[in-house]
């Protein structure tokens, strides 16, 4: 070709090239990283870059999923129409013909199975106005008591424990940057390098100022490599080795007394029961020396300064719930709270892990924290709705619980919006089952999860690059994302979605909106004077800054820090607990001699309805996994890199090996992110906790074989 016409080329090219620029944050976890992605299209061919932006929280990092986040949201099988099953098969339908289906299939069962029959599910990655509205759009336009959401199965040991504590739930009590003011930082069951790795950079921080870390988890992970001291404990024996700390810190004059006596309640009880405690019999329990508990001990309680951090690993249990509130006794004996460098923290998981569990997702809870059996909280959100407080249903059940219900046959519609349980929730054959006998299941994703494949009817909804709202980051600091992208033309935004249901229902009055930011002018006012009190923050502000929460007026900056002056209970002072030795329900046996415990690997999220449909992501980790002990394999003739079965009481699962000697020999690792024959709930137990029905997800007894090669025989 000659130069003249290269050149021609090129010009024509140019011509044709254009550039987009989409402003937004990561749909993934709860750092909330913020960046820009850029299309970039020349002639018909588009390219796609992120450019990562700063923000005060992970100051301009992106890990490998924010990275690669659009390659879902832009993926050729988002979901672009209304599905309706019909037959068997879905076929594409219009949003009147949806709507239609919806008010008369409702309506018949509000009709004969009362209005309690009908089931809704929310989930944390929605915006706080979408799980907001989602919470009215129960009460209000179902008109049921019958509404729950993913969290329950994330943060509600840990929610709970921190209610029950300190009289609120903020999952971290000081920010970010005071990690580095930490002399001692203990973590306690989260694997932060690989779930939040953009905010490893404060623990490095911390480490290079010479704090003393304790990593407490059954496997080592990328996270311990912070550790100056890794205790590879028994899984589900957390709460054991606290109370080891405590017979320490007792034994040997470390508690604060001045602390303890002016800013909590419950401290003789406690004492007693350390009393009691033997450190041998916590050693024996836990699988940690008894010179070791003691030493760990005195690093944390002999700290100037020190900070607690717990997430799923201990939390996900079915005693999750008290042993979060015996992490919570030693932060508060040690009266490590309420100053520079001294906190705790339950690390957030999903997006909007922190906002979603506050206005109203709960099966007992209205906005701003309230309470749905206080009559007082009734009266005023009954008030803001426009609505009488007789009309406003009570509380109703937790996520698996609804899922028993169905199988029961007292609910028999569902709504689901941001979750897919099939994949998500323990004994997920159980789950499965329970979903089919419906009347009538309704599911709003982005794609054909498992559990819209299940579905009556599915409902598109726009991505993260297209839907704007307010999210809550796990440092309790409301963010505001901007709805960059215009959404494919069938799609609507969740809030759309409610209202339109709302308004073939009858309900429309109480659903009149038409933007983001008035939902979030409602939220604001129903919040005022809750616990979780939104009031002073608005879009205007959140254009300019992240603010924390509580933020009760315009002029009011946020608390950043909590528990300066007193606890949240009305008496100002924090609660000590009795926490004993308790152990996970399900307990090995000879028939099922190995632990299985169930976690996260970097590249995928969640169920990874959205990580799999990423090729950069899912070439990471295409497949399912096992984590083993070469021991242990030898021991059940495992090889390595080879298809297994793991078997439970509830069925079996089928993943491939993978040696490794960073896991006790006692205790498998399985990750959660895989569907089918690999999905790994179908064998988790379903026990729950009684305190906060989280399901025991971290812990079962199960047993591995090889799969028979008959070519080999
Ligand atoms: N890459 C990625 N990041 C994510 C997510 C994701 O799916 N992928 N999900 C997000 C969400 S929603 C959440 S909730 C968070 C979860 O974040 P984490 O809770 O940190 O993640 P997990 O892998 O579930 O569990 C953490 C660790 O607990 C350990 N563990 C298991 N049993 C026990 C035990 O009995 N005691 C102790 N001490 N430790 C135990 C496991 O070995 C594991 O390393 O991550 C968020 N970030
Ligand atoms: N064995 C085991 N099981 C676990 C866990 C574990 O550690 N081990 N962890 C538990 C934890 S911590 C969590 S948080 C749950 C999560 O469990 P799920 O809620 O089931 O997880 P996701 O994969 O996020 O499912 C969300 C679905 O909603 C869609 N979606 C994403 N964004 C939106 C949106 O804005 N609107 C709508 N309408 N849909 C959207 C996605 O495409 C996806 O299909 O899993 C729990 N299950
Ligand atoms: S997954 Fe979490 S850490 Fe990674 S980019 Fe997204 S928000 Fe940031
Ligand atoms: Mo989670």
């Amino acid at each position: 070709m000659t130069k003249d016409l290269l050149n021609y080329f090129r010009l024509k090219q140019k011509d044709r090239a254009s550039e987009t620029l989409f402003d937004t944050q990561c749909p993934f976890c709860s750092v909330q990283c913020t960046m820009q992605l850029v299309e970039e299209r020349v002639v018909e061919r588009a390219h796609y870059k992120v450019i990562p932006k700063d923000n005060p929280t992970s100051h301009g990092r992106l890990c490998i999923k924010g990275l690669n986040a659009h390659q879902h949201a832009l993926h050729p099988e988002r979901l672009k129409s209304p599905l309706l099953k019909v037959n068997g098969q879905f076929v594409r339908v219009s949003w009147k013909d949806a709507l239609d289906f919806i008010k008369e299939n409702f309506r018949k069962i509000q009709k004969y199975d009362g209005f309690n029959a009908l089931g809704v599910y929310g989930g944390g990655s929605l915006t706080n106005e979408e799980a907001y509205l989602l919470g009215k759009f129960a009460r209000v336009a179902l008109r049921t008591k019958h509404i729950d959401y993913n969290g329950r199965f994330c943060m509600s040991a840990a929610a709970s424990a921190m209610n029950d504590t300190f009289g609120i739930d903020r999952g971290l009590t000081n920010k970010l940057s005071e990690i580095p003011f930490a002399r001692c930082i203990i973590l306690a069951g989260t694997n932060i390098a690989e779930c939040q790795p953009t905010i490893m950079p404060y623990f490095h921080q911390a480490k290079q100022n010479g704090s003393y870390f304790i990593v407490i988890d059954p496997r080592e992970t990328a996270t311990c490599e912070l550790a100056d001291l890794h205790l590879k404990i028994k899984p589900g024996t957390d709460a054991a080795l606290v109370n080891g700390f405590l017979k320490v810190i007792f034994d040997e004059g470390y508690v604060d007394y001045a602390f303890v006596d002016e800013k909590t309640e419950g401290f003789a009880e406690l004492k007693e029961h350390i009393d009691r405690i033997q450190l041998d019999e916590i050693a024996q329990l836990t699988g940690i020396a008894p010179e070791v508990i003691r030493f760990a001990a005195i690093q944390y309680a002999s700290a100037q300064t020190g900070m607690v951090f717990t997430a799923r690993g201990v939390e996900q249990q079915t005693n999750g719930n008290m042993t979060v509130r015996n992490f919570l006794n030693l932060v508060l004996v040690t009266g490590k709270i309420g100053k520079l460098g001294c906190g705790y923290g339950a690390i957030t998981g999903q997006g909007n892990g922190q906002g979603g569990r506050e206005h109203g997702q709960k099966a007992d809870q209205l906005p701003g924290y309230r309470d749905i059996e206080n009559e007082e909280h009734r009266k005023y959100i009954a008030d803001v709705w426009g609505i009488s407080e007789n009309e406003l249903p009570r509380k109703g059940v937790s996520a698996y619980e609804m899922m028993q219900k169905i199988s029961a046959g007292e609910i028999t519609g569902m709504f689901i919006m941001g979750s897919n349980p099939i994949v998500s929730s323990p004994n997920a054959q159980f789950v499965k089952k329970a979903l089919k006998t419906l009347k009538c299941l309704v599911v709003v994703d982005l794609f054909l999860s498992e559990t819209a494949q299940l579905a009556d009817l599915v409902l598109p909804t726009s991505s993260y690059l297209e839907d704007e709202g307010t999210i809550t980051n796990l440092e309790g600091r409301v963010t505001l994302r901007p709805a960059s992208k215009i959404p494919p033309k069938e799609v609507k935004q969740d809030w759309e979605i409610l209202c339109e249901i709302a308004d073939v229902l009858g309900r429309g009055e109480y659903f009149r909106f038409s933007s983001a930011e008035e939902i979030f002018n409602e939220l604001r006012l129903a919040s005022r004077g809750g616990k979780a009190d939104y009031y002073g923050i608005t879009y205007e502000r959140l254009r300019k800054e992240r603010v924390y929460w509580p933020c009760p007026s315009f002029d009011h900056p946020g608390t950043a820090r909590m528990f300066e002056q007193s606890f949240a209970h009305r008496d100002g002072k924090a609660r000590l607990a009795v926490v004993e030795n308790q152990f996970p329900k399900e307990q090995i046996t000879e028939q099922y001699p190995l632990y299985l415990t169930t976690g996260r690997v970097l590249s995928h999220y969640l169920t990874g309805v959205q990580t799999r449909k990423s090729p950069a992501l899912a070439s990471r980790h295409i497949e399912s996994f096992v984590e083993i002990h070469p021991n242990a394999a030898k021991k059940y003739k495992i090889e390595n890199n080879t298809l297994v079965k793991l078997e439970t009481k509830r069925g079996a699962a089928v993943v491939r090996s993978k040696y490794s000697y960073k896991i006790r020999e006692d205790t498998v690792f399985v990750p959660f992110h895989w569907s089918g024959i690999q999905n790994i709930n179908q064998i988790t137990d379903d026990s729950l906790d009684p305190h906060c029905k989280m399901p025991g997800f971290k812990i079962c007894a199960v047993r591995i074989s090889p799969i028979v090669n008959l070519e080999k025989n």
